[in-house]
């Protein structure tokens, strides 16, 4: 243990102070997706109609950072009503974190979920943290290992959207529980929400389970101020992709002539988020000159809200039975568990 000196800490002898502290330690891998294969999609989503990009190429660095403030404003529930839910539930929620398990994280960024789901999971021997981005995800595991010296953390720094090997050490026979906060799950199209889903049922194998934030539908109002917010940091957040492009693909975006917009598709249940090209104009990217129209939109994400029995039955058609799901007094955020068939 360190630090818990209170009083009479002052005066270390000096064998103590030399004694090896043994460091905090995890395994990182490294499955980051090459520079390449970014300027290929970022193109491919360029060159056609209606041009697109997807919405993982908006954490780097910046738009890591970025996204951490978006979870802090006052907007944007999710984040609130999601912790909540983890720290006023967890009794009920460590019932299936009883037994010896090993935790495995979609997409973990840098968030506080992880610390209080360990918190509640008694099981739990070891934890793989994956995620696209790779300076949140030291930072995490960093962390982590300083509280739970003895748990077994694994960082892989990997585009979870394919597929890629999971590294389990010693653990692979323990029961495996997935963890994916956040309505991260919301950037799939539903038919990619089931493919993901059933990729997932069958990492964690018959009878492992998964532990999902999914943003329920609601009041289109609240669901427009989340991702329209007064500071602009949602606008910022979406323009720094063109930015990181401008860095990392050799391109000339002005920012300034585009715009935010965000707004609730209620047809197809889902948020979407586009940069409207606010003149004709003409980017290169990487050498390929890329035509926008003045009004044309380049839509960077979507982000689908379910009610509960529909994400329920999404998630049986990839294999899942639901075990339980809380939901916040606001009926604002949805977190369930489920098992594998
Ligand atoms: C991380 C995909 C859940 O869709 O709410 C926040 C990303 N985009 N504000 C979401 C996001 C704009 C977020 N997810």
């Amino acid at each position: 243990m360190f630090g818990a000196e209170a009083g009479g800490g002052l005066m270390r002898t000096p064998m103590r102070a030399l004694r090896p502290v043994k460091r905090p330690r995890f395994e990182y891998y490294d499955f980051h997706p090459k520079l390449e294969d970014l300027r290929s999609q970022v193109l491919s989503g360029l060159v056609g109609s209606p041009k697109w990009l997807a919405p993982k190429f908006f954490y780097d660095e910046r738009g890591s950072d970025l996204f951490s403030e978006i979870c802090a404003l006052p907007e944007y529930y999710l984040t609130r009503a999601e912790l909540g839910l983890l720290r006023e539930r967890s009794g009920e929620i460590s019932e299936y974190f009883q037994e010896s398990c090993v935790i495995i994280e979609y997409g973990c960024g840098s968030s506080e979920k992880i610390h209080l789901l360990l918190e509640a999971a008694q099981g739990c021997r070891a934890y793989a943290a994956v995620d696209i981005s790779k300076q949140p995800l030291l930072k995490l595991a960093e962390g982590l290992s300083q509280l739970h010296p003895s748990l077994e953390i694994m960082a892989l720094c990997a585009d979870f959207m394919a597929p890629f090997p999971l590294p389990l050490n010693g653990h692979g026979r323990l029961k495996k529980i997935a963890f994916f906060p956040g309505s991260s799950i919301g950037n799939f199209d539903p038919a990619q929400a089931i493919q993901f889903l059933s990729n997932v049922a069958l990492e964690v194998g018959k009878d492992g389970g998964l532990l999902i934030g999914v943003d329920l539908k609601k009041d289109p109002k609240i669901l427009h101020a989340a991702y329209n917010d007064a500071r602009g940091t949602t606008a910022r957040f979406n323009k720094n992709i063109l930015a990181r492009i401008n860095r990392e693909c050799g391109a000339n975006f002005n920012l300034d002539r585009f715009s935010h917009r965000a707004f609730y598709n209620e047809e197809a249940g889902r948020i979407e988020m586009h940069l409207v090209s606010q003149e004709d104009q003409e980017v290169s990217v990487n050498g390929t000159a890329i035509r926008f129209a003045k009004g044309e939109s380049l839509h960077t994400e979507n982000s689908y809200k379910y009610h509960v029995e529909e994400f329920q039955g999404l998630a049986a058609k990839a294999g899942w039975n639901p075990r339980r799901c809380w939901t916040d007094s606001q009926n604002r955020m949805s977190l369930h568990y489920l098992q594998a068939r």
